[in-house]
């Protein structure tokens, strides 16, 4: 096992992360921008860098910073976290080459992930169904575009190879308009991500986003550890996650996991892995993975009970995982709450000093924060203040867990969504299970405020 590890993250996921270290015997090295120095897991850091200033570009971003940070206090392996540089292949790849384990795959895996069209290929070939649609990246040639869509039928959608997440995509219902929106779309996604190559699939009218978390160790060992509902989202920023997926039949969940496994298998996959699908109809379609531990594995975390922080530190280090496929068991069932410093409602970003920060409890509750009484929210980061997770028997015991601890909840001297979340803990729609992803952006707008 490491002796110590640098944690390239800010945040409740710096202090997930810390504490993950802390509970190996595995000294952690914070690093943190200016605007975070007083954070808590800076002070219960056994070693601390300050990486620069507020804005991520100088610190959370700033590659050499980070990789200097390791340098002097001897770090042997960083953590990424999620968002930042998590994702960034040339950012493991200068990691390694300086000699540190990076905390994920390998730069090839993130790389081919990172390039859409590269991922869905690697799953073809890997027997890994996927959203029917153009077979790679879209031609030039306006008369094979039309012949592509006509063959796979309207609606498409038009999405950049270098996108994801939401980023670069485009519907297209009608061939009249289906030339100039790929050559919007190549124009878009040359000026954000440096790279025009575009695809084409079927548009999915109503699907929900189910996902499959996998950890895989560096001896082709991997596993799934079964799948999250996370169709209730708003403008591609996920609000509630649960697992297990309701109403969806186990033998179709282990079918697609069994898939993923395989998948991870032959690619070389090392590290946590989320395989994100759209399911409609009783079918899924693969539409990008994810290289990082997420947001929202504490649901995982809970139903199998296996700690996924410790078990990325774990296989880094090149030690096997430590349970089969078959001793993964899903038991009971979870919610997670995201706690946004936003307007509940009109989701304007609310920073300043929360003078007030009283957290849930009792049974089933945990709460991933790095926020206390007087803690101040930066403006320079996303919103996200923590999350609320909570664990039953069954759903009906999650969602009244929830409610309660949506109840004892109290954030002051800022505006938070803990509202929004209270409406949709009673509404009968979320409470039937099963909503697809239009469906918090149809509530809001048959709520207005
Ligand atoms: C789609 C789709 C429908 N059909 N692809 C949005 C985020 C990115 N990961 C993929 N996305 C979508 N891809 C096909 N072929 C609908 C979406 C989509 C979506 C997906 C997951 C969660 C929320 C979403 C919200 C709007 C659109």
């Amino acid at each position: 096992m490491f002796k110590k590890i640098l944690v390239a993250n800010r945040g409740e996921i710096a202090l997930r992360i810390q504490r993950a270290c802390k509970e190996l015997g595995v000294k952690a090295v914070m690093v943190y921008s200016e605007a975070d120095r007083d954070a808590k897991y800076v002070r219960l850091a056994d070693e601390a860098v300050c990486i620069g200033p507020a804005a991520s570009a100088q610190s959370y971003l700033n590659m050499p910073a980070i990789i200097a940070a390791a340098e002097v206090t001897d770090a042997e392996a960083i953590h990424p976290g999620y968002g930042f540089l998590s994702e960034n292949a040339g950012f493991a790849e200068r990691v390694e080459q300086s000699g540190f384990q990076f905390i994920g795959p390998t730069p090839e895996s993130i790389r081919i992930m990172g390039d859409k069209v590269a991922a869905k290929q690697a799953m073809i070939k890997a027997g890994v169904p996927c959203v029917p649609g153009s077979d790679g990246q879209l031609p030039d040639d306006p008369a094979a575009i039309r012949r592509i869509a006509k063959a796979i039928g309207y609606p498409v959608i038009i999405k950049a190879a270098g996108g994801g997440g939401g980023r670069g995509m485009r519907v297209v219902h009608t061939e009249a308009a289906l030339v100039g929106a790929v050559q919007m779309t190549r124009g878009e996604a040359q000026a954000a991500f440096n790279n025009p190559a575009v695809y084409m699939e079927k548009f999915l009218l109503n699907p929900r986003h189910i996902e499959i978390q996998i950890l895989a160790d560096k001896h082709r060992n991997a596993v799934y550890l079964g799948e999250r509902d996370c169709s209730m989202q708003r403008r591609h920023q996920k609000v509630i996650e649960e697992a297990p997926a309701p109403g969806i039949a186990r033998r179709l969940i282990e079918r697609i996991g069994e898939r993923c496994v395989a998948a991870c298998k032959k690619i070389g996959y090392r590290g946590a892995g989320t395989f994100e699908f759209l399911y409609e109809n009783g079918e899924f379609y693969f539409i990008e993975m994810n290289t990082r531990v997420q947001v929202e594995h504490p649901v995982t975390e809970w139903i199998t009970g296996v700690d996924i922080v410790r078990t990325q530190i774990m296989v880094a280090a090149g030690e096997k995982l430590p349970f089969t496929q078959r001793q993964i068991q899903l038991k009971g069932h979870a919610i997670e709450c995201r706690v946004n410093a936003e307007d509940p409602f009109k989701f304007t970003p609310s920073p300043g000093r929360i003078t007030t920060w009283h957290v849930p409890g009792g049974p089933g509750v945990r709460v991933d924060s790095h926020v206390y009484n007087n803690y101040f929210v930066p403006p320079n980061y996303d919103s996200m203040i923590g999350k609320i997770i909570v664990y039953g028997d069954t759903r009906e015991q999650a969602i009244a867990r929830m409610r309660t601890a949506l109840d004892e909840t109290v954030v002051e001297g800022i505006s938070s969504n803990i509202a929004l979340h209270r409406e949709l803990m009673v509404d009968a729609k979320f409470v039937a299970g099963g909503t697809n992803i239009h469906y918090l952006e149809k509530w809001l707008s048959e709520h207005p405020r």
